[in-house]
């Protein structure tokens, strides 16, 4: 009997480990653009089938003349409460030189709420040298997963170049939110892999 206890301790280990995992996930593999949406008009957004940081696909957008800072492209959902309070924002972009015609490009991540607040990332200076690159954002919300705050949540992205009339295009991919709860299919891999685990344990200090 005494031996079963370090066993079920490492079940419960197992478990605990599965609680801050898992990420909401858009890699455009699906051909889509949705769930992303324009968000102020200013650029269009289409699927590049054929160049993606993961997979094949990506989020083109495009601004045709129009220079400066804006929104251009955003995710609207729900207040959810699995998502990480103090985490950390990812995503890629990949800007040819031969695609704007202006001197610099920024991205720059923003959290909005319809009744709850806004909060806004830095504005981060993109390389431009036709490579993806990983993006980042430390971030800490100001209400954990916005519950309760009614109306919908967003996630938005605003790119930046030089004022005055400009051309920018860009590629996205691989944006990834983290969830405190995880993923279905990463629930059931977490759990085979420590069933297994527990098996393998038992084998060898349990029986
Ligand atoms: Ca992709």
């Amino acid at each position: 009997m005494m031996k079963l206890i370090p066993c079920l301790g490492l079940a419960v280990a197992l478990v605990f480990s599965a609680n801050s995992y898992g990420a909401l996930i858009d890699s455009f593999e699906d051909g889509t653009v949705d769930p992303w949406h324009v968000e102020t008009g200013i650029a269009t957004l289409s699927i590049d089938a054929t160049d993606g940081s993961d997979g094949t696909h990506s989020l083109l957008v495009t601004r045709i003349n129009k220079g400066g800072w804006f929104q251009d492209w955003a995710w609207e959902f729900p207040p959810r409460a699995d998502i990480e309070f103090n985490s950390v924002l990812l995503w890629d972009i990949k800007v040819d030189p031969n695609d704007i015609n202006g001197t610099f490009v920024q991205t720059t991540p923003i959290f909005n709420t319809e009744f709850g607040g806004f909060l806004q990332g830095p504005d981060i200076l993109v390389t431009v040298d036709n490579e993806w690159h990983t993006y980042s954002w430390d971030y800490t919300l100001f209400k954990p997963g916005f519950v309760g705050l009614g109306g919908f949540f967003e996630l938005n992205f605003a790119g930046n170049t030089n004022n005055g009339p400009k051309d920018l295009i860009y590629r996205v991919d691989n944006v990834r939110l983290p969830l405190t709860i995880p993923e279905p299919a990463s629930l059931v891999l977490v759990s085979v892999s420590g069933l297994l685990l527990v098996s393998l344990k038992r084998r060898r200090s349990c029986l």
